[in-house]
């Protein structure tokens, strides 16, 4: 016994991070990737990197290796999207020993462009601001030309030929006197079109003077606060005396009874992969979760105004959810039990860019309860038992331009995943002339939230990636529809409800809408519990209104991961994008609606749920001038796939 722990605790010492094939690249790989692709390009013009990540193994070497952790690596192989010569490239390189090879390297030809630098956008930021219009248009405003800030739009598609090649977003303007809450303050009717390939300005436009909402109250800075001030509460501190219950080792984590690898990508922000609960039952680690992230992330605006109807945006795949993450707060950001980790992605130039706290983990407790019961059924006996609910958070919270959303994942001992996705920051406003609702006569496609300001209208559609594997890899999809019955009069009762079950044998079976009572099944088709029920996992879907876009709409063409709230696809390797993997200006060609068209076999197969949340957002004058915390999630919760509650092994607290 004491051999065997001396020898565990050497093991660990010398592998204290041993490898696991989802590891993200280390600086060192993300450097050695990209010079490799630099000597081996003949560079005639500006050569800029926009993904730098690794290529997925085959599936079936991670199994292999995950049943054998401490077998030899895996190869590690990155994929790189870059542009240069107006072209995008894809490279396959592999990496061993300290050297790249390029395995293979193509032009991608398809409709849409790579996701954006940042590095670009603030190039193309800073030539807009110099641009010898812009200043004059400013000054003809009255504008002090040092106070004007810019941004980085992303124009859509909206029918234009497929062989567009010029990679252009607009730069809008914003002012940042006495104020830094500068999305109200929009310099609007000027904007400038910058080609990002060639970065050169390729368009400007001065159309209409419009007024400039006023500053004041407007600033959200703690600092900047004048009485009088809103009732305090007193501190609150999350403490644990014995430290974290999760030991981390490289970027595989364990916590009460899941075990998981834990990722970042700098296009979809956290990756959970191979994710697996320890049955105390069975006496064994049963597989739950390959791999699970965030796919992609539209936010239509419904202005369809010359000004703002490209405002179509697809913030995944043209910012970047993981490129886009900020550095997180301690004791604000995550409570202060919190641990951070930090993060590498690949610069636009190649080199390792860090991001410092990109991520925490911690115990979450609100007070919530697991389980519990008073029972008084008992003559003479008073039984009350409880059980706190204890649960295990991973956060990351990335920020695009206004928006901050705050994705949390979180791991219960009851076997259930929940994911929640909260937004805040601070709304766009559009400027009008008018002061009060009562002068509005024309539609002005939002809320009047301020003076001068008008909150538009638009939506948040989110899709995950979520490939079950549920106590092995084929496994299906079962829509339970809840379904009322007439009684044959025999009883007091005229009618009730009960469970139809729905095998979906096909991709187009299995999409949903959530305009029905259904429950949604993904099973293990071939494992039974020992009293015979199919074991699995029930998705308890997150709010889904429906789009209201016409269907033959462009914006709807290219977001058309919000025309259902589920779909299904058999796995494979190269579809992992909700909406495509160029969506910078993409035509909606791979959205999951155009792969599920091919309605391929989904029965006892290993297959992927797409889970599509949303919002609409019709703005009130509370969320100005910034907006409280808006939140949303769903859960993956096990359904007949233990045999009894978990819980009731839990000792109490
Ligand atoms: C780069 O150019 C050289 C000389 O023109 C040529 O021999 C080589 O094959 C080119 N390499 C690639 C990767 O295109
Ligand atoms: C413009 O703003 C800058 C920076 O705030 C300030 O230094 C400068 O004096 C201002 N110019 C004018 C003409 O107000
Ligand atoms: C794209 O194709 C259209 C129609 O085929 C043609 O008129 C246009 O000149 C082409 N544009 C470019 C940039 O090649
Ligand atoms: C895998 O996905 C790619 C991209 O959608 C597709 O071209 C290929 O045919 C798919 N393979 C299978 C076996 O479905
Ligand atoms: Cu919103």
């Amino acid at each position: 016994m004491a051999l065997s722990i001396l020898f565990l605790f050497l093991f660990n010492f010398i592998l204290p991070s041993f490898s696991h094939p989802f590891d993200p690249l280390s600086p060192l790989e993300i450097q050695i990737v990209t010079s490799t692709i630099k000597s081996n390009f003949n560079l005639t013009s500006r050569l800029t990197f926009h993904y730098v990540g690794i290529h997925e193994p085959n599936k079936h070497d991670v199994l292999l290796w995950l049943a054998n952790p401490r077998s030899s690596p895996l190869p590690r192989k990155a994929f790189v999207v870059a542009r240069a010569n107006k072209q995008t490239h894809e490279f396959l390189v592999s990496i061993a020993d300290g050297h790249g090879m390029i395995v293979s390297q193509s032009v991608y030809r398809g409709s849409g462009f790579p996701t954006l630098t940042f590095e670009e956008q603030t190039e193309a930021i800073d030539l807009a601001l110099k641009y010898p219009s812009v200043v004059s248009s400013m000054e003809k405003r009255g504008l002090n030309v040092s106070n004007v800030v810019g941004s980085v739009f992303t124009i859509g598609w909206f029918g234009q030929a497929h062989n567009e090649t010029q990679r252009v977003v607009k730069v809008l303007f914003f002012y940042k006197e006495s104020t830094v809450n500068v999305w109200v303050r929009p310099v609007e009717g000027v904007e400038t079109v910058v080609d990002l390939d060639q970065m050169v300005v390729t368009d400007f436009q001065d159309v209409q003077r419009c007024v400039l909402p006023k500053s004041e109250g407007t600033d959200y800075r703690a600092s900047s606060m004048q009485p009088p001030f809103a009732a305090e509460t007193k501190p609150i501190n999350v403490v644990q005396p014995l430290g974290p219950s999760f030991v981390v080792k490289g970027h595989t984590v364990s916590w009460a009874n899941w075990d998981f690898h834990l990722s970042f990508d700098m296009r979809v922000g956290i990756i959970i992969s191979t994710a697996s609960i320890y049955d105390v039952d069975q006496r064994k680690k049963r597989q739950v979760l390959y791999q699970g992230s965030l796919s992609e992330l539209f936010v239509p605006y419904q202005d369809p105004t010359e000004e703002w109807y490209y405002r179509t945006f697809m913030d995944a795949g043209e910012f970047g959810m993981g490129s886009a993450a900020v550095e997180l707060e301690p004791h604000h950001d995550c409570p202060s039990n919190a641990v951070f980790f930090d993060a590498f992605h690949g610069g636009q130039d190649g080199n390792p860019v860090k991001l410092t706290n990109a991520y925490c983990m911690f115990e979450k407790y609100a007070g919530n309860i697991a389980w519990r019961h008073t029972e008084s059924a008992i003559p003479g006996e008073l039984i009350r038992e409880v059980r706190r609910d204890v649960s295990l958070v991973i956060r990351t919270i990335t920020v695009i331009g206004n928006y901050d959303y705050i994705l949390d994942w979180e791991f219960k001992k009851c076997g259930s995943i929940k994911f929640a996705v909260s937004l805040t920051g601070i709304m766009e406003g559009k400027t009008t002339p008018h002061k009060h609702t009562s002068e509005i006569k024309e539609e002005i496609y939002g809320l009047l939230v301020a003076q001068n300001t008008i909150g538009i209208n638009h939506d948040h559609f989110l899709t995950y990636y979520l490939d079950l594997d549920i106590d092995g890899q084929e496994n299906s999809f079962v829509k339970g529809k809840l379904t009322s019955f007439k009684t044959d009069g025999s009883t007091p009762r005229k009618s009730y409800w009960s469970v139809v079950r729905e095998e979906a044998k096909k991709e187009l079976d299995a999409r949903n809408l959530p305009t029905e009572p259904v429950e949604l099944y993904i099973v293990n088709p071939n494992k039974e519990t020992t009293i015979g029920n199919q074991v699995g996992y029930r998705l308890i879907p997150g709010p889904m209104p429906r789009s209201l876009l016409l269907e033959d709409d462009y914006p709807q063409r290219r977001g058309a991961l919000c025309d259902h709230n589920v779909w299904i696809t058999p796995y494979n390797r190269s579809e992992k994008w909700a909406g495509g993997m160029y969506v910078d200006r993409g035509r909606g060609d791979e959205t999951l609606n155009i792969i599920t068209q091919r309605n391929r076999d989904i029965w006892n197969k290993d297959i992927v749920l797409w889970h599509t949340i949303g919002f609409h957002h019709h703005p009130s004058q509370d969320e100005f001038p910034i907006m409280p915390t808006l939140s949303g999630g769903f859960e993956l919760r096990p359904t007949n796939f233990f045999e009894r509650n978990p819980i009731l092994k839990m000792k109490a607290p």
